[in-house]
């Protein structure tokens, strides 16, 4: 259940009560696709890291280990030792983004999985019944997530078609929530609205998945090619179309600057690989802009990443120390960065909370959209 604590032009404080405990939003959820956090970070260290929501794939883990076994195991929350909530992914977004070959019907997507060539067949009632074997606490609608630029005249049958999936995604779940042997029979379903960039598209999609009272909205399709601003526009436009008492969830999204922008236009949730994957690189988020830890002129430098950041990597190592591991292959380098990466992510949402209780949001978007993005 989603209570508005607070509202500040279209950016909303909130709060998200779940069975698996309450998220403060706006929330960055943290991706740990196949049940880990790459560079090895553990569900004890997401702890340190303040880290509200732990964000996984359905695809991934039907392909391996298998959503039965997680099943007979407990659940995902047991299974990887994780408390606090977690939200699935349907497979709709990874199925066209990493499979090879596949055929969309009326029914679902016939693809051949990327681990081993397999032909798997999902749609939306598969990708509820992984999920409820999964026993996340969120699970998404399976969608068509559709590359940009695209045809009106492809995206249009494409968005009526995610809209029947997610009729179907709904019954299902309901259906699955009903038997004597689930995980977690209050899992939760939030329907994505698509529509590529077409403001037409998106408000229809926008109204009629609106009207099935579902337990939060995403807003999907979107940081797939386009230019930000239309990225932007679009959610200036679909924002009076989603109900005010659920969350919204912004899928994949994105840079800070992109985050304090969708915070501003309405957005709850979001959640992206960059904080980890910028930092397997070395590109570290600082409150003064991104630093590579590569360079050089970090050699003899005994500061923190950042001074102002108390994560369990600021609080204990030097810039040269990181270089060194960074240089040498040491895969701890990679660890110490995406725990610092994920902190600062964590930490920026903890700011436009802040902000936005305080009534300064306004202030620290001038500050920061430009310099974090
Ligand atoms: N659909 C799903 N997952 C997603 C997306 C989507 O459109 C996106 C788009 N940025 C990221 N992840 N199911
Ligand atoms: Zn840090």
């Amino acid at each position: 259940m989603y209570t508005l604590l607070k509202q500040s032009g279209h950016a909303r404080r909130g709060e998200f009560k779940t069975v698996h405990g309450t998220v403060q939003t706006p929330a960055f959820m943290n991706v740990g696709t196949v049940a880990a956090i790459k560079g090895a970070v553990s569900s004890y260290d997401l702890v340190d890291l303040r880290t509200q929501v732990e964000l996984c794939n359905t695809y991934h883990l039907h392909l391996r280990p298998g959503d039965k076994l997680i099943h007979e195991l407990g659940g995902l929350h047991k299974f990887m030792g994780w408390e606090r909530p977690i939200l699935t992914d349907s497979g709709g977004f990874q199925v066209f983004s990493l499979a090879g070959l596949r055929k969309i019907r009326e029914e679902g997507v016939t693809f051949a999985s990327h681990i081993d060539g397999r032909k798997i067949f999902m749609g939306p009632e598969e990708s509820m019944q992984i999920q409820s074997n999964l026993a996340s606490t969120i699970a998404m609608a399976f969608d068509e997530c559709i590359k940009l630029p695209a045809e009106y005249s492809y995206v249009k049958p494409s968005c009526d078609r995610t809209y029947r999936w997610l009729v179907r995604c709904k019954a299902e779940m309901a259906r699955l929530n009903a038997l004597p042997d689930r995980n977690n029979p209050h899992q939760m379903l939030f329907g994505i609205n698509q529509g590529g960039t077409y403001e037409d598209l998106r408000i229809e999609h926008a109204k009629k998945i609106a009207a099935l009272d579902l337990d939060g909205y995403a807003v999907g399709g979107l940081a797939v090619g386009e230019p930000k601003e239309e990225m932007y526009h679009i959610l200036s436009v679909v924002d009076e179309y989603l109900p005010q008492d659920k969350p919204r969830y912004l899928m994949g999204v994105g840079t800070p600057g992109n985050i304090i922008e969708g915070v501003w236009r309405g957005i709850d949730l979001f959640d992206c690989v960059m904080p980890s994957r910028n930092a397997r690189h070395g590109h570290l988020f600082t409150w003064e802009g991104i630093r590579n830890i590569n360079n050089q002129k970090y050699e003899r430098d005994t500061l923190p990443i950042d001074p102002q950041c108390d994560c369990p990597t600021c609080r204990r190592h030097s810039r040269a120390y990181i270089r060194h591991l960074f240089r040498a292959g040491e895969k701890l380098g990679q660890r110490l960065a995406v725990m610092h990466n994920l902190y600062f992510y964590n930490t920026l949402m903890e700011k436009i909370r802040t902000a936005l209780e305080e009534g300064t949001f306004e202030a620290f978007r001038a500050q920061y959209v430009d310099l974090l993005d």
